[in-house]
């Protein structure tokens, strides 16, 4: 059977340059590399990027309130943000920026091909000013009454309850949130892109395989409300890329953050000189290309962005990912009312195999909420990877390593057994291309279950007295490292520190391609400390961080 060798471009949102990542973001990234790792075990070519989004109102006040400049504030930031994804095990082949070079100029690039189309003209409008603070405000800075479905304190450009995208001035009541006045209108003059005339376009992407039954429900509403050229500039002040022959006016955040996904690629084929810029993003790439994106930015990315690579003819990519958002304890995450837990005040308490098991234990290929329950994570955390998989090697190994000098034995003691652990493959591959995670976690408990119970069936530690070699126990022992052995060969894309700790332990790397192959006759190592149990104290104490 010949496979199929893939070449795979994936992305994750690139997370806004204003504040720590915390574990909310850190499910997107977790989700995608768990991904990106499984195909990267199956031997296909994989690169896996994502970036800060540097520019934007947001980032501009956050810098005036800390009385640093924008760029040392995103320079500290992206520092910050690397880190947490390399303690975090996110595999990433470039973290890049979209305040950089590659950026800019593939921002004019783009901007220059869709002028020359005519697909922009300018309109003057009234929008709302501060006329305390004397700036216009940005949609993050007004707040109001959805006018779409009527959910109270939304902010101006995107309803967070129902994921409707409008303008500011269509806000019911709106107020400014740098000082609580009521904004005034001011006439100013603005870019607008012509979204509309991609409504065929993307009535046709939409149905082709790219989106998920429950986002492409969401396209289709957006779609039949009928698409509103896209406003892509905003007036100074502002922290972003300057429009060419525009005095005073930028480029939206949101035009140019989704060009971060190829100048992010581009600045990585600077570094690999073996990469080929063009065969990824040229109109007829073979390559495949994935957003993993939370549902709120769902509109840009099943709009917007196709439309954008539509018109200066780039590829549209061959699948949005989207997934749901966190909740812990039953709470939507939000740092304003202080339900927050930043990456880095998690790895004060937990592991980062724990967080990557449990959401792999909630993860499916829909956008249902992820709810972090801190009392079902000690439990499933202490019950599957401390009582049932670490202790699976455990039981195991002690004999091997007590009685037959760490060598397993020559052969399996019971091979239909071990033929029906690996005749799991097919399963399992099957969930991880098509992200439900949580069927793979399913199948495994099952699967340690049923190698615990093997052991407890023929009790090993019963026929301690016949230790020669090849004997029950020592056959016993080694079927119990092979079954662990396997496990941990499926879990490897979703547990990867546990997963070098037992390549150590087995002096085996764990690869899908030889799973078929038994682990006979060769030196295992001294049971180590593979993994430590979660105390309540613990939850507790992190409890008391946000409560
Ligand atoms: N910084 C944005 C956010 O919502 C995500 C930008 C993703 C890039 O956190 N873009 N596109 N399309
Ligand atoms: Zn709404």
């Amino acid at each position: 059977m010949s496979i199929k060798f893939r070449k795979i471009l994936v992305t994750c949102a690139l997370p806004y340059a204003n504040g720590p990542i915390h574990i909310g973001h850190m499910l997107e990234h977790i989700q995608a590399d768990i991904w990106v790792r499984y195909q990267r075990m199956k031997g296909h070519e994989v690169w896996f990027i994502s970036a800060d989004d540097a520019h934007g109102t947001a980032i501009m006040l956050r810098s005036k309130n800390l009385n640093i400049s924008e760029k040392k504030l995103i320079k500290n930031i992206h520092k910050d943000h690397k880190i947490d994804f390399i303690n975090f095990n996110i595999s990433y082949d470039n973290y890049h920026t979209t305040h950089s070079v590659e950026n800019l100029f593939l921002l004019r690039k783009i901007f220059a091909s869709i002028s020359k189309k005519q697909l922009f003209n300018k309109k003057i409008i009234s929008q709302f000013y501060d006329n305390v603070k004397k700036i216009f405000l940005p949609d993050r800075l007004i707040k109001g009454t959805c006018p779409i479905c009527y959910a109270k304190n939304q902010y101006g450009d995107a309803c967070e309850a129902c994921s409707s995208t409008y303008e500011p001035t269509d806000l019911i009541n709106s107020t400014s949130v740098i000082s609580g006045t009521s904004p005034i209108l001011r006439d100013t003059e603005h870019l607008y892109f012509n979204l509309p005339v991609f409504s065929n376009m993307l009535n046709q992407w939409i149905h082709s395989g790219v989106l998920e039954k429950s986002v492409i429900k969401k396209a289709e509403e957006w779609l039949k409300l009928g698409l509103k050229k896209w406003c892509i500039s905003r007036d100074k002040p502002y922290f972003g890329f300057k429009i060419p022959n525009f005095i005073n006016k930028y480029f939206y955040v949101w035009m140019d953050a989704p060009i971060g996904y190829i100048s992010t690629f581009k600045n990585l084929c600077v570094k690999n000189k073996n990469l080929n810029f063009n065969e990824f993003w040229n109109k007829n790439s073979k390559c495949e290309l994935y957003h993993f994106i939370g549902k709120d930015i769902m509109y840009f990315h099943t709009l917007f962005w196709p439309s954008i690579l539509e018109a200066v003819d780039f590829r549209k990519p061959s699948g949005i990912f989207v997934h749901g958002h966190v909740t812990i304890n039953g709470l939507k995450l939000s740092k304003s009312r202080n339900i927050f837990i930043t990456a880095k005040n998690w790895l004060k308490y937990f592991d980062v195999d724990s967080l990557r098991y449990y959401y792999a234990s909630k993860l499916t290929n829909n956008i249902n909420d992820i709810e972090i329950n801190l009392n079902d994570f000690m439990y499933k955390i202490n019950s599957d990877i401390v009582n049932k998989l670490v202790n699976l090697a455990s039981r195991s190994s002690s004999f091997i390593n007590k009685y037959f000098d760490g060598y397993l034995s020559d052969q399996l003691h019971d091979n239909n057994l071990y033929n029906y652990f690996i005749n799991s493959r097919k399963k399992i591959e099957n969930f991880f291309e098509s992200r439900k995670f949580s069927l793979i976690i399913q199948k495994c408990v099952k699967l340690l279950d049923i190698a615990n119970q093997y052991i407890n069936e023929n009790k090993p530690w019963k026929i301690k007295q016949n230790i020669k070699k090849n004997s029950d126990l020592h056959l016993i022992s080694t079927m119990g490292i092979n079954l662990f052995r396997i496990i941990m060969i499926f879990l490897t894309p979703i547990i990867p520190n546990l997963s070098k700790k037992t390549e150590l332990f087995l002096i085996s790397h764990l690869r899908w391609d030889n799973i078929q192959k038994p682990l006979l006759s060769q030196k295992i190592k001294n049971f180590p400390k593979l993994y430590e149990r979660i105390s309540s104290d613990k939850i507790l104490n992190i409890s008391k961080l946000f409560n």
